[in-house]
């Protein structure tokens, strides 16, 4: 039979632990990594060290096994667990004769082949060139022939010696492709800001869904969806077995029982070391976990890994300035589990995003925690009132409602933003 699938490149990844207890997690995260970038890890090794090896990285006698290992299972590229200078890089291709990846190459690759919208586009493209200024060399003489053309092995050893000015020449281009993509990055972003301010004014609660890749952010959101908005299709949002399927932000609104309104966003999912470049280029993505006054942690419960990923999201939270935002952690897979679900434990719940019991269960304790803080007021509006009352309807939580000969009486949960609004309508 004619086999027309792409053979996938065969990577052997590596890395040196200096004494980190987190290191077989990492080294077991490059896998996912290697294989989210379409290559077959067929083999690792790592070298335990007190300190790397300034010009490689690794020290020579352990160069010289992993060339000889990767040789004998066939690998093309060796993926390395950390961001290397580019030095380190240049000397390992030459050593070894494989294609080398890092760490933060192979994460840029994978954002570069999930971006969609423009807006993802964009911030990838500046992650990419911020990465690949201060390791162009003179033997790189476009930027199509760089390193990181999804997988594609390149070498770029030849052309040597092409000359200094053509390397100024390559750095003058791509800052100023920097500048220009920022540029227009600024003006996506401005649009997005108006999105945002929008929403900012309607006063409704933010809650952001927030956590490791592959979690099940987006089956969350669709979940809640489902259960609690109108029921529109194309509200659903991109659901996969893979990681770093979602790399836009979607904002929904969100309606529990009539009663509760908040604005619910899912947003790119975390992993550990996630590039500075990529977390500066994403800003505005990841600007709505910011603004929350909520966020979801939701997290794999079924994966051994748990913990660390926990902890991962924890400092990625930090690093964006979400670190001091109220969070609920919510362990989803439940169901791969042999524990019992729905379950509330304190804060944080025990669910599974595709069992309906259990996304109500979610939605409730989400709509406890954000309006916790909402007072409950009596007011007496105009009867003639009609746009107080369904601002109400709209922002708070109303509890009763009713028409008497001198006014509509409403009791309801107000928002902290709200109560000034209505202070002249207080019963006193
Ligand atoms: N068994 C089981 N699978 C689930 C559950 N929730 C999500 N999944 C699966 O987990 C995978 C990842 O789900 P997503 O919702 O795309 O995860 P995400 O957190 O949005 O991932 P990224 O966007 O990549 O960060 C998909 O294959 C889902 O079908 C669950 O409760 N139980
Ligand atoms: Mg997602």
């Amino acid at each position: 039979m004619y086999d027309n699938k792409p053979k996938k490149i065969k990577a052997f990844i590596a890395g040196v632990n200096l004494n980190d207890p987190n290191f077989d997690y990492y080294m077991s995260e490059l896998a996912n990594l290697t294989a989210a970038n379409q290559m077959e890890v067929v083999g690792q090794a790592r070298q335990n060290a007190e300190t790397l090896v300034a010009g490689t990285y690794f020290g020579l006698g352990k160069i010289n096994e992993i060339k000889n290992m990767a040789r004998g299972l066939k690998a093309k590229v060796l993926v390395l667990n950390d961001e290397l200078t580019p030095v380190q890089i240049r000397n390992l291709e030459k050593l070894t004769k494989l294609r080398v990846i890092d760490r933060t190459e192979l994460i840029l690759e994978i954002f570069a082949s999930r971006a969609r919208t423009k807006q993802a586009k964009l911030q990838v493209q500046l992650a990419r060139l911020q990465y690949e200024l201060p390791r162009l060399h003179p033997s790189e003489n476009t930027l199509d022939q760089q390193r990181g053309n999804g997988g594609s092995s390149s070498g770029g050893f030849a052309n040597r010696g092409a000359g200094e000015s053509k390397l100024e020449m390559n750095r003058r281009t791509i800052g100023k492709q920097i500048s220009a993509i920022k540029k227009e990055l600024k003006a996506v972003a401005n649009q997005e800001e108006i999105k945002a301010n929008r929403r900012n004014q309607s006063a409704l609660p933010k809650v952001a869904l927030v956590g490791y890749t592959n979690a099940g952010k987006s089956t969350t959101m669709n979940g809640l969806l489902d259960a609690f908005s109108d029921g529109n299709e194309d509200k659903q949002v991109f659901v996969k077995n893979m990681l770093f399927a979602t790399l836009d932000t979607s904002v929904r609104r969100i309606e529990v029982d009539h009663k509760f309104n908040f604005i619910l966003s899912d947003t790119v999912g975390f992993i550990s070391k996630l590039p500075h470049n990529l977390v500066e280029s994403f800003k505005a993505t990841l600007q709505e976990a910011k603004d929350a006054d909520l966020l979801v942690n939701v997290v794999d419960s079924s994966d051994p890994n748990m913990l660390q990923m926990i902890r991962t999201t924890q400092q990625v939270l930090e690093e964006i300035g979400a670190g001091n935002i109220p969070m609920i952690t919510a362990y989803n897979k439940a169901d791969l589990t042999e524990r019992a679900y729905p379950q509330i434990e304190g804060k944080d719940i025990l669910y599974s995003a595709t069992d309906e019991a259990s996304i109500k269960m979610l939605a409730d304790l989400i709509s406890k925690q954000v309006f916790n803080n909402y007072g409950e007021f009596s007011l007496k509006l105009p009867l003639d009132d009609g746009k107080d009352l369904a601002y109400l309807h709209e922002h708070a939580h109303v509890k009763a409602e009713d028409y008497q000969a001198d006014g509509i009486y409403v009791t309801a949960n107000l928002a902290p933003a709200d109560q000034a609004r209505f202070e002249p309508f207080l019963l006193k």
